[in-house]
């Protein structure tokens, strides 16, 4: 039997999708450089001092006993690198029996999915959408709007998250703007290793 855990409780910021009293994680444009498809541009806006937030987390973490829940937001910023939105790095779930709740709260954006044996699918995020994101689906979130994607989720403690596997094989599609459009096309650099 796990250990009696206390009831806890958090306020959320709707607007700004902080939830209050926790520091975020942060993360910027150097701790994403391996994601964006094109390196040199990465590369030049950090040489030229370019560091910008592209996401924050905020989290109520739980201890990883089995049947405890994680949640909280993320707030997405609007923009890009060359031509592709700001993403989350995007991660598998390490427990493969690992699901996900994602509600959209405020802006415009892309969940990607995919699973390890090729599988694609796309969905949007935006206010008062529930995406469900089953066990085995690897999920990125793409702002693909001029507002800041914001939305909470909630997933088991345990879970665990894996991110080597997007960083070395990436994401079979990538979200582009083209003519003012999002455009999610094949990502030439997806190295298919099943
Ligand atoms: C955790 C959940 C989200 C992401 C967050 C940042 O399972 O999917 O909290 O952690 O949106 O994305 P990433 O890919 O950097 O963890
Ligand atoms: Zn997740």
């Amino acid at each position: 039997m796990n250990k009696l855990l206390k009831p806890t409780d958090v306020f959320l910021d709707l607007e700004k999708g902080i939830i209050l009293n926790l520091k975020p994680l942060v993360r910027k444009l150097s701790d994403l450089k391996v994601f964006f498809f094109e390196t040199s541009v990465v590369e030049n806006m950090l040489a030229s001092g370019l560091n910008p937030i592209i996401y924050e987390v905020y989290e109520c973490l739980q201890p990883e006993n089995e049947g405890e829940l994680n949640f909280g937001t993320t707030i997405l910023y609007p923009g890009k690198v060359g031509g592709e939105y700001y993403f989350t790095k995007g991660h598998y779930h390490l427990r493969h029996d690992a699901s996900e709740v994602y509600l959209g709260l405020k802006g415009d954006g892309i969940i990607l999915l995919q699973s390890k044996t090729g599988d694609v699918k796309v969905e949007s995020l935006k206010a008062r959408k529930v995406v469900y994101v089953p066990s085995g689906w690897g999920h990125r979130t793409i702002n693909v709007g001029d507002e800041t994607l914001i939305f909470f989720f909630v997933y088991p403690s345990n879970a665990g998250h894996d991110y080597e596997a997007v960083e070395k094989q990436g994401f079979s599609k990538i979200v582009l703007e083209q003519n003012g459009k999002s455009k999610i096309v094949d990502n030439p650099k997806f190295a298919n290793k099943g």
